[in-house]
């Protein structure tokens, strides 16, 4: 008896995963549970193991393709179970396991379910909307020309552009601006005529960043605040500790020492911590801390969540960081780790670079750049004296936060950073 077995559900909403390696080959003997091949989503990677067992006699699923939940792996022969019963088999929790894909809530990777276009609508022919019914949809990133009017001559409404962006979110994402992709291309038919060129196929994460940031950037008014912190001591601090924390499995480094400050700051500064929701014109300020942290990785930038830091201690926080960094670059992140950030971290000065102007991770309201720290001299009391200062840039979207508590926002890590005392004052 031949039996076929079929990608099953791995999480919530995650209908479709690329195969980037697999683990069996024709002729193989695979049993229940044993993993078969390796996937990824947009945010995670994991073992697929299989719900049958018999010898494989054949294998549809390749290496680099995308493949749907429902799409036949491969096919066994011998005492294998029906392949509708194909379910994930129980993970255990190990730290170094592969990732517990179901019951999570996951962001929606599905294509958008198809909308009826309006009815002769033509590419060139300007769609019949109002200037504020335009506005709206430029602010929430939706192109009109994608909405379908239901008002007298296929006019769209407002209410339309609503319904439109609470079926794209429920979906996938909010549409996308049209134009950086328009842009893109055009270099890209333009890059052959110069000269030999090699075309890859984005991954997921690649993708999926591509998507995000234009979104961002074309959507949320950015401005990024520059400011200086004084780290000498945070420096003598890391020296004096660090063994202690090494100790416990972790790195005593600035960046864990920030995300514990950050948990205090978003307190005192909630609109920080907060998500604008233009359709409702309402701003969600969130009660929990949550602070997600940018990994550079081989596959692209991943961004794992460290929750509740006002709960932990900053050797908490480092060993946590440490495992969670590892398990990004390893592969072995956990979708439910990647999720519920409400404010964003990207350091850049284990690289390097004097600043630079990170980009929001909607529905974020700010994020806090860091660049490499270094000696310079600072005049202080008459003279010039060698300090270790870190550059700090907070972009942050100024539909939320103005101007001056952005100031006000760094200021106070600044603060922190140089007289952490301080924090004990009004804490
Ligand atoms: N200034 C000077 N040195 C710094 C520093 C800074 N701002 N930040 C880190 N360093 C040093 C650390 O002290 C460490 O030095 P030692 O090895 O001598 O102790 C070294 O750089 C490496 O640090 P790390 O990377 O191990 O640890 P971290 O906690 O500082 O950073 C992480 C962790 C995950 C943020 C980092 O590894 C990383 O991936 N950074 C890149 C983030 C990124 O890609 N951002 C861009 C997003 S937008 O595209």
């Amino acid at each position: 008896m031949s039996v076929e077995f079929k990608l099953p559900a791995l999480a919530e909403n995650v209908d479709k995963v690329t195969v980037t390696k697999l683990l069996v080959a024709v002729g193989d003997d695979v049993r229940k549970d044993q993993p078969v091949m390796e996937i990824e989503t947009d945010k995670a990677s994991t073992e697929v193991p299989s719900s049958v067992s018999g010898k494989v006699t054949e294998i549809r699923a390749r290496e680099g393709q995308p493949l749907r939940v429902g799409d036949v792996v491969m096919v066994v022969s011998g005492n294998g179970a029906p392949a509708e019963a194909a379910k994930p088999a129980p993970q255990p929790q190990r730290q170094d396991a592969p990732v517990k894909l179901e019951a999570v809530p996951a962001p929606r990777v599905t294509a958008p379910a198809p909308v009826a276009a309006p009815a002769a609508r033509v590419s060139n022919t300007p769609v019949p909307a109002s200037p504020s019914v335009r506005r709206l949809a430029r602010e929430i990133g939706i192109d009109v020309s994608d909405v379908p009017g239901t008002g007298p001559g296929g006019r769209v409404t407002i209410e339309d552009v609503k319904s439109f962006s609470r079926q794209a979110r429920n979906d996938v994402r909010p549409a996308r601006a049209p134009a950086p992709v328009a842009a893109s291309l055009a270099s890209s038919s333009e890059a052959t005529a110069f000269g030999e060129v090699e075309r890859i196929p984005m991954n997921s994460v690649r993708r999926r960043t591509s998507e995000n940031m234009t979104h961002a950037w074309t959507t949320i008014p950015h401005v990024t605040q520059f400011d200086k912190a004084d780290i000498t001591g945070v420096e003598r601090f890391r020296q004096q500790y660090g063994k202690r924390v090494e100790a416990a499995g972790g790195k005593l480094t600035v960046t864990a020492i920030l995300v514990k400050l950050l948990a205090t700051a978003l307190k005192k500064f909630p609109q920080f911590n907060a998500s604008i929701d233009v359709l409702a014109q309402e701003i969600t300020y969130k009660k929990y801390y949550n602070i997600g942290v940018a990994v550079d990785t081989d596959r692209g930038l991943l961004v794992p969540v460290v929750r509740n830091v006002d709960t932990k201690s900053v050797i908490e926080i480092a060993v946590e960081l440490q495992e969670m960094a590892a398990r990004a670059r390893e592969k072995k992140n956990r979708l439910e780790e990647m999720q519920g950030a409400t404010f964003t971290i990207s350091n850049l000065g284990g690289i390097g670079g004097t600043s630079f102007t990170p980009i929001i991770n909607p529905p974020e309201a700010a994020i806090l750049g860091v660049s490499r720290g270094r000696i310079e001299p600072v005049y202080i009391d008459g003279a010039f004296q060698p300090r270790t200062m870190l550059p700090l840039s907070l972009s942050y979207d100024h539909r939320v936060i103005d101007g001056a508590d952005a100031a006000r926002f760094v200021r106070w890590i600044v603060d922190a950073l140089e007289q952490p005392l301080s924090l004990l004052l009004d804490n």
